[in-house]
C-alpha cells in the first residue's frame, strides 16, 4: 500500500474530481487533498460544499501553467497527482477541439514532468472511450488489452494523453496507473451531460432529447463507485498498471431515458428525437475482472433504478446548483441541431 497523505486533486472542482474530494473527506479522513482546479465552465464553487474547509485546500489554477503548478506542489507538500481535469464532453470537442487538444494533452504532459521532478505518484483518470465503440450486437467488452480506436476529438485526446502517462512510466520511471471508466452518473453532474439534461429538462417542463433512435448504449455506473475504485487504485494498484472500472450497467439512452420519464411521472414517450451525434459511438461495454479480481473491488451501487431516482431527486432539490448554466447549455446545444 501506498501512503498518500497530500494529493493533488487536479479537476476537482468538477462532477467526478469533487465527488471523488467528498469520498475522501468521509471514507480517507487523513488525507489531506489539495484541489486545483481552474474553474472553467465544467466547474462549480459549490461542489465542495458540505465538506469541512479545514480537511483540504483549494487552488485555482491551470494544469497547463507549470510554474503555478511547482509553487503549489512545494507549498503544499503534494505527493500524488490524480488528475481528472479535462475537457469532457464529446459534443462540445466535435465543434471546437483546441481546449481539448491543450487541456488533455498538454496539461497531462505538463503534470507528466512535474510529478518527474518531483518523484510524486502519478494517477491518469481517463475513460472506456478510448477503445472506440463496439457493435450493438457484438457480445464482447473491452479489456485492458483492446485496441486504442478513439472515435471523437475528446476521446483522441484522452488516448493521447494516456500513452503520454505510459511513456513517462518506461522512459522516466514515474510512478503511474491509469483508470478507464465507463460513464459515470450521480449529483454534481454538469447538465450538458446526457442524464442530468434530461433530469432538468423534465423540470423546466421542457421535453427530452434523444439523439437519433436511441439505440446506442453506454455502460453506467454511480459516480461513488467510480471514487472507490480510483481510490483503491492509487493505494493499491500495481505501478505501471490499467485498470478499467465498470459496473455492468449496461443500457439504451432510450431505455434509460424511458426510466427517467417514469420516475418523473411522465408519459414514456414525451421526448423529442433530434440529430445523432456525428460520428457517434454505439455501444461501450467493459469488462473490469481485473480489479475485481487483483485489487478486490466491488461496486456498491447495483441497483440501476434506484440510483436514477437518487439523482432525480439531487436535481429537484439543488435548482440553484444548475439553473444558471442550464439555459447557456441549451442555447449552445441549439445551435448544434441537438
Ligand atoms: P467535468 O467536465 O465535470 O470536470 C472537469 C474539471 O476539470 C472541471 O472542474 C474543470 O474546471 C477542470 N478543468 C478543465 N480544464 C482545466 C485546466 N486546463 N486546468 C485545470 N482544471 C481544468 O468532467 P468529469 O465528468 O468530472 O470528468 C473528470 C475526468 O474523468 C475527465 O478526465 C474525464 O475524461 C474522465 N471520465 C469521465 C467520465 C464520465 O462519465 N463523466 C467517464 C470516464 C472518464
Ligand atoms: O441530449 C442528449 N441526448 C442523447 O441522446 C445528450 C447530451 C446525449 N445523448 C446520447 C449521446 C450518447 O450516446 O447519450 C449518450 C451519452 O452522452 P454523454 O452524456 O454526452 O456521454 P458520452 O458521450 O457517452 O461520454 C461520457 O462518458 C465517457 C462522458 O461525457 C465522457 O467524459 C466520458 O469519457
Amino acid at each position: 500500500d501506498e501512503s498518500i497523505q497530500r494529493p493533488l486533486i487536479t479537476g476537482g472542482a468538477g462532477f467526478i474530481g469533487s465527488n471523488f474530494v467528498h469520498y475522501l473527506s468521509s471514507q480517507a479522513p487523513s488525507v489531506h487533498p489539495v484541489v486545483f482546479d481552474a474553474l472553467t465552465y465544467a466547474a462549480n464553487v459549490q461542489n465542495l460544499n458540505g465538506i469541512d474547509p479545514a480537511s483540504y485546500d483549494f487552488v485555482c489554477g491551470d494544469i497547463r501553467d507549470g510554474e503555478v503548478l511547482e509553487r503549489v506542489v512545494s507549498d503544499y507538500q503534494i505527493d500524488a497527482i490524480v488528475n481528472f481535469a479535462a475537457e469532457s464532453h464529446n459534443d462540445n470537442s466535435i465543434v471546437d477541439a483546441a481546449p481539448f487538444i491543450s487541456t488533455n494533452v498538454v496539461g497531462t504532459y505538463t503534470l507528466l514532468e512535474l510529478a518527474r521532478r518531483h518523484n510524486l505518484r502519478f494517477h491518469q483518470v481517463s475513460t472506456d472511450e478510448v477503445y472506440g465503440d463496439l457493435a450493438l450486437d457484438d457480445p464482447g467488452r473491452f479489456t485492458e488489452s483492446s485496441p486504442y480506436r478513439p472515435s471523437s476529438p475528446y476521446s483522441a485526446s484522452k488516448a493521447a494523453a494516456d500513452h503520454l502517462v505510459r511513456a513517462w512510466f518506461r522512459t522516466y520511471g514515474v510512478r503511474v496507473t491509469l483508470s478507464n471508466c465507463s460513464n459515470n452518473y450521480g449529483p454534481r453532474q454538469h447538465v450538458e451531460k446526457f442524464i442530468p439534461r434530461q433530469i432538468t429538462n423534465i423540470l423546466d417542463g421542457r421535453r427530452p432529447r434523444l439523439y437519433g433512435d436511441g439505440s446506442a448504449v453506454r455502460d453506467w455506473i454511480g459516480v461513488e463507485d467510480d471514487c472507490s475504485a480510483i481510490w483503491t487504485i492509487v493505494t493499491r494498484g500495481q505501478i505501471g498498471q490499467t485498470y478499467l472500472i465498470g459496473a455492468n450497467g449496461e443500457h439504451s439512452n432510450r431505455e434509460v431515458l424511458e426510466l427517467i420519464l417514469q420516475l418523473m411521472g411522465r408519459p414514456g414517450d414525451d421526448y423529442i428525437q433530434v440529430a445523432d451525434r456525428p460520428g457517434g459511438d454505439r455501444r461501450y461495454a467493459l469488462d473490469a475482472s481485473k480489479l475485481t479480481q487483483q485489487l478486490d473491488w466491488q461496486p456498491k451501487q447495483r441497483d440501476f433504478t434506484a440510483g436514477l431516482a437518487a439523482t432525480i431527486d439531487w436535481y429537484r432539490v439543488h435548482r440553484d446548483w444548475w439553473q444558471s448554466s442550464k439555459a447557456r447549455t441549451e442555447e449552445r446545444y441549439l445551435s448544434q441541431g441537438h
